[in-house]
């Protein structure tokens, strides 16, 4: 059994939908966290993340934390679902690049663009355009990041440009990217369970 410790409109809504993807069992744990663009909640005694943020799993005992490996982990653990190419596929090395790039690159570079900060840091605002460069490259080329098939790299990167549309340039690419993503019924069903799972945060 799978336990998702899960705080509402958070980085573990996309772990909602990536055990959706998966149609394996697991139960939601709600937690409290420290929300802090607004100064609200606080540190949850009862979540086992080293930090006491979300997302964690706890799967046979053993707790997994950080968005990324929680994927990494998962999509290699249930494999059926096809969201991973497996370790002796061609493609495995352009997946772990795109989900490791997600967490050293795009979500610094997102997060000093909605922070204003670009404009005061030629080094930020060089990483910000790579990454921006590499996801037009990449969508240019193909419906998704890796090619024609979705993969659980297409959900991590693009809940990100959902929830951060705003510190992306206009492009009619990444909005049909993001709605293709958003629209899978698993992705749907992700965001409904969220919906349902506590009060609105901003
Ligand atoms: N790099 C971590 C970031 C986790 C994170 O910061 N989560 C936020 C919610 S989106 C949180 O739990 N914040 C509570 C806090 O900062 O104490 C991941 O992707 O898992």
């Amino acid at each position: 059994m799978i336990t998702l410790y899960h705080a509402p409109q958070s980085r573990s809504t996309r772990i909602l939908s990536l055990l959706e993807e998966l149609g394996v069992p697991y139960e939601i744990r709600p937690v409290s966290i420290f929300r802090p663009m607004t100064g609200d909640g606080s540190p949850d005694p009862a979540n086992p993340h080293p930090d006491k943020r979300v997302p964690a799993i706890e799967h046979d005992g053993r707790v997994v934390a950080e968005s990324v490996a929680i994927i990494l982990y998962l999509c290699d653990a249930f494999p059926a679902a096809g969201l991973a190419p497996s370790p002796d596929d061609a493609q495995r090395g352009d997946y772990l690049t795109w989900a490791l790039w997600y967490a050293a690159e795009m979500e610094p570079a997102m997060f000093a663009a909605i922070m204003d900060e670009l404009d005061g840091s030629p080094m930020k605002r060089r990483q910000y355009e790579a990454a921006v460069h590499r996801i037009e490259a990449a969508l240019a080329k193909a419906p998704y990041l890796m090619g024609d098939d979705y993969s659980a790299v297409d959900l991590l990167v693009a809940s990100a440009l959902a929830f951060a549309r705003s510190a992306f340039p206009p492009s009619a690419a990444i909005d049909a990217y993001v709605e293709r993503c958003g629209n899978r019924p698993a992705a749907l069903r992700g965001q409904l369970l969220d919906d349902a799972s506590g009060p609105q945060h901003s």
